[in-house]
């Protein structure tokens, strides 16, 4: 096996020291910021599923960077959050701790991979660095108002006595406990992400994003048109609202609406109290509604509850007629209006429960939407299913809300020279199961005074979320030393937006959806100007699995990528990787196949014995593979590349002599892929520039690389071989491609050559 410990170890230290993958940020003439998802330090370590897309970011990055562009690749940790303080829960560590321990081990397993990071430019969102320019965007956003406090049902695990965050909640039950989750009032910070719903919906025609992507965002945006109408409420007193107003999509089956349905939590509901007959087992239903999640309560198929509002009546304006108003927990008080019109000939839903209640389901002709929207005086709507971003977490590792509440005052913002609100080291940062942050108990961190009027107030006690410190951190790569500003605009008008973002799938709608919404608030609030889309190019990488299987913890078949770059070394780890399948879309990993790749390289390694006919251009048959294997990295189609270097390595075997130049060629296009062997091949030719720096190799457009043939070489009418030539290539150069062919010689050397068949761009025929 070639001694890939050796100069695995050599180059890293060398590329470092050359600094060979650090553009001068200020000096950078053409600028490519190349991005990966940066990873939230986990147990284990680097996952491979981590180096998967990392390799293929940073084969993407090479490849630009062999185009004369001045890439700027960085990385960071995603540190701060649920999944790093659940670790330390777990092994009853401390968060901070932790995080000195797990950033060393992933950066020290990140360089072990060969990838191309600008290690000055690394930042870790719990660095009280970071995080005061987080605290400072909440500021910002607070002071636009897009930053406000609501009260809001959140998760609650009863077993536990806490609140969870969604990514806590499966199916519905706590991940821990597996208790079923229910619902608890808290008052929270929340951005107003819903006021960019059209926007955010709108720039997706602009965006070159994975088309999947984009349809999970315009799905989670949910942008519904139809109309609100309003039904009187029949015989009210005149100090109660007089109608109860829905939100449809199908006005045009109003004729056939035969009831109504509140939400439990509609404020219809307590206000028509004294008109509700049966208001001891409607107050009951209400109650008991209120603890049970969203997702729960809409699921399909679900068994339909509900009570009548009891001497309530509406009046459907199309029809004049009176009809019941109930109540039940399948309408959401969060959408629309909290209430609907109910055409059980037409929704299912409605028909579900018209059924079991006994309601009248009246088939009714359908009427334009237009005409019977004017008629009824309703008004053309447009709803979104977007909410609004949910910001506290009442949880410890993360950036505390900069905010303070004075009795008299009422909230403030904390004074920008006082940032950053410093996290604490507490030693019980255990959730506490009151609906509060830990923080809540910690005197010394809550007593403050007042911004405004210097009383006694309060500190805001929650922490962001992390996919705040998310939402942004790209901006920050460019100006990490500053500590004067988030980000300097000179800087963001160099190197923004992202020229190319690689990530997984699974963020389709969190991270790229709040990064993209800062970035419009960034815009609008005149923190940028040239751009209000954070990537230009988005692709999501594949999923990896293992042996046919996801892997998880619990299966036991977690791989781990140190192991292998031991035995293997990374070139082959990196390659092995990227053979798998296309890179959008994921592979299958098995140890089996990892010694076809070793394979691989040790055959390069072979290369060098070889005797080298010197050239000044590559043999004609190249051509064609150095278009393929260009558009093919370009199109993230890395396996395919890679199958077609094994092609050229083939026919470089093959040669009797190998043409200098074709050699050259092939290391510089396998370089992306295995970094460090194609390096020391390269300066064992005697070069003194990194095979990193030079420039990708250029096929005609159009021209040699179309017009080829396979030229078919034979000896004695027996086909011993064949090539790629140019078309209309003459005898006597044919003759010489063919004479260069190892197994054509070894027919041919010590007999006396008697004639030559040549069939014009065909086959040549060598007779002995
Ligand atoms: C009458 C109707 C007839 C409806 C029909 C649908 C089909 P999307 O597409 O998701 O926007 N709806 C409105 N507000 C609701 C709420 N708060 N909770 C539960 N359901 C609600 O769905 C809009 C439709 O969902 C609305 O149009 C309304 O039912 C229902 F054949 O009105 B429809
Ligand atoms: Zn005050």
């Amino acid at each position: 096996m070639y001694p890939f410990s050796k100069i695995e170890k050599k180059w890293t230290r060398k590329w470092s020291k050359n600094r060979i993958y650090q553009p001068d940020l200020k000096k950078a003439e053409r600028p490519f910021y190349n991005l990966m998802m940066f990873p939230y330090p986990s147990a284990e370590g680097l996952h491979v599923g981590n180096t998967y897309a990392f390799t293929g970011s940073d084969i993407y990055g090479r490849f630009m960077r062999m185009h004369g562009l001045d890439v700027f690749q960085p990385i960071g940790l995603d540190g701060f959050g649920i999944h790093s303080e659940n670790y330390a829960l777990k092994i009853g560590q401390h968060p901070m701790r932790l995080a000195k321990v797990t950033e060393k081990n992933f950066y020290r397993q990140l360089q072990s991979l060969g990838n191309g990071f600008d290690w000055e430019s690394h930042l870790e969102t719990y660095d009280p660095d970071y995080y005061k320019w987080t605290q400072w965007l909440f500021l910002w956003l607070y002071k636009h108002g897009l930053a406000y406090r609501k009260k809001q049902p959140v998760n609650w695990c009863p077993s536990c006595k806490t609140v969870l965050a969604d990514e806590q909640v499966v199916n519905g039950e706590c991940e821990r406990c597996s208790t079923k989750v229910t619902k608890k009032e808290l008052e929270q910070w929340f951005f107003r992400i819903t006021k960019y719903a059209e926007r955010l919906l709108k720039n997706l025609e602009k965006i070159d994003w994975s088309e999947r992507i984009k349809v999970a965002q315009r799905n989670w945006i949910g942008k519904s048109e139809g109309a609100l109408i309003r039904f009187n409420v029949k015989g009210q007193n005149s100090n109660v609202k007089s109608y109860i107003e829905v939100f449809t999509t199908r006005p045009d089956t109003l004729l056939g609406a035969t009831y109504m349905v509140l939400a439990p939590e509609h404020e219809l509901v307590t206000k028509l109290k004294s008109r509700i007959k049966n208001w001891g087992a409607v107050s009951k239903y209400v109650t008991s509604a209120k603890d049970k999640s969203e997702d729960e309560r809409i699921k399909e198929g679900r068994v339909k509850t509900g009570v009548e509002l009891k001497g309530v009546k509406a009046i459907n304006p199309a029809t004049r007629k009176e009809i019941p108003v109930w109540v039940s927990d399948y309408v959401l008080v969060s959408y629309g209006t909290g209430a609907i019109m109910a055409v059980p000939a037409y929704d299912d839903r409605d028909k579900e429960f018209a059924k079991k209640f006994k309601l009248p389901i009246v088939k009714s002709p359908l009427v334009s939407k237009d005409e019977i929207v004017k008629k009824v005086h309703g008004k053309k709507h447009v709803q979104y299913h977007l909410r609004d971003w949910l910001i506290s977490r009442q949880r410890y590792w993360g950036p505390p809300i900069p905010m303070i509440y004075c009795d008299k005052c009422n909230w403030q913002p904390v004074r920008e020279k006082d940032l950053p609100v410093k996290l604490p080291y507490i030693k019980n940062f255990r959730p506490t199961g009151k609906g509060e942050s830990p923080l809540a108990s910690v005197k010394s961190f809550y007593e403050v005074r007042c911004p405004k009027c210097k009383g006694k107030a309060r500190r805001e006690t929650d922490v962001s979320d992390t996919f705040l410190d998310s939402a942004w951190y790209f901006f920050r790569y460019i100006s990490t030393q500053d500590k004067t500003c988030p980000w300097q605009p000179k800087m963001a008008r160099k190197w923004l937006p992202v020229d190319m973002y690689i990530g997984g799938a699974e963020h389709s709608v969190l991270h790229l959806l709040y990064a993209r919404f800062l970035t419009m608030v960034f815009k609008d609030t005149r923190l940028i100007s040239h751009f209000e889309e954070p990537f230009t190019t988005f692709r999501a990488h594949g999923l990896l699995i293992s042996e046919g299987a996801k892997m998880s913890k619990s299966k036991g078949n977690v791989v781990v990528p140190d192991l292998y770059v031991k035995k293997f070394g990374a070139d082959t780890l990196r390659m092995y990787l990227m053979f798998l399948g296309p890179f959008q879309d994921g592979g299958d990993w098995r140890d089996s196949g990892i010694p076809g790749i070793t394979r691989f390289l040790n055959r390069v390694w072979a290369l060098q014995k070889r005797e080298l006919r010197k050239s000044k251009s590559v043999s004609p048959w190249l051509p064609a593979s150095i278009k393929k294997v260009t558009e093919d990295i370009s199109g993230l189609r890395y396996n395919t590349a890679i199958s077609e270097l094994m092609i050229i390595l083939n026919r470089l075997e093959n040669e009797a002599q190998i043409n200098s130049y074709d050699f050259k060629t092939f290391l510089l296009m396998l370089a992306p892929f295995a970094p460090f062997i194609t390096e020391e091949l390269w300066e064992r030719l005697g070069y003194k520039k990194s095979i990193h720096l030079e420039r990708w190799p250029e096929y005609k457009r159009g021209t040699s690389a179309e017009k080829t043939f396979e030229l078919l070489f034979q000896v004695n009418g027996k086909l011993r071989g064949k090539t790629m030539v140019r078309t209309g290539i003459k005898e006597s150069e044919a003759k010489e491609i063919a004479l260069r062919d190892a197994r054509v010689v070894a027919h041919v050397s010590g007999k006396r050559v008697r004639r030559v068949i040549f069939v014009p761009n065909r086959l040549i025929n060598i007779v002995v």
